[in-house]
């Protein structure tokens, strides 16, 4: 592995948990937060969740390559193609990793969520669904205002914790971060609009149900 920057900072050896800061710069975050916000067709669909349907407490927008069909809570997703900003957002995040000696990803889709407030949320899960095959890589980049992402281990060896999650920051979450932790990103007393960007890397089409709300 070759020395990592300064701008990565190392959260969890195993599984390999990180945070870079300063992805694409401060003026190009900028601009393509706004851009996403305005040009993006965000969508807040009603889910199936524990048998009963509730409409999700954030926007999103799911997009990718055509094979990516994605289902959860009920529902499937078809993929929006690429829109520029996110596909050049995601080969900055490729030769990023890939110059910072961490092996080679590809990814070939991307949930996009929109919060507006700090009382947008999303709930405790994994991204853990089999079509991403076993121990997806998922690396996600946060534009707007800085919200912390709760993290716990499914066998509570420890207490939870938050990584907090600033503009143009990227966390990469390594192989068996699904299998041994849960996140969520809380309702917080935060003013302000966040969008985050998750890549994925889609194995096989399609998945069975899981209780995300
Ligand atoms: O908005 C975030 O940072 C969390 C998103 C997330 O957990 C997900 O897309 O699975």
């Amino acid at each position: 592995m070759n020395e990592r920057q300064s701008a990565w900072q190392r959260i969890l050896d195993q599984p390999p948990l990180w945070h870079y800061s300063g992805v694409l710069g401060n003026d190009v975050a900028t601009t393509s937060f706004h851009r996403l916000d305005t040009e993006l067709a965000w969508e807040r669909p009603t889910l199936s969740l524990y048998g009963r349907q509730h409409v999700i407490p954030r926007q999103q927008v799911w997009m990718g390559d055509s094979q990516t069909t994605y289902r959860y809570s009920g529902r499937d997703f078809s993929p929006v193609p690429w829109h520029p900003i996110v596909e050049t957002i995601k080969y900055r995040i490729e030769t990023l990793l890939a110059s910072s000696g961490f092996a080679p990803c590809t990814f070939n889709s991307v949930l996009l969520n929109r919060y507006d407030s700090g009382d947008d949320r999303m709930g405790w899960h994994s991204d853990d669904e089999p079509e991403l095959g076993q121990d997806p890589v998922v690396a996600a980049l946060s534009l707007g205002a800085e919200r912390p992402l709760r993290m716990r281990w499914k066998d509570r060896r420890t207490a939870p914790f938050n990584i907090w999650l600033p503009h143009d920051g990227l966390l990469l979450m390594g192989p068996g971060t699904q299998r041994w932790l849960q996140h969520a990103l809380l309702p917080r007393r935060i003013p302000g609009l966040r969008i985050s960007l998750t890549f994925r890397r889609v194995q096989s089409p399609i998945i069975p149900d899981d209780n995300r709300d």
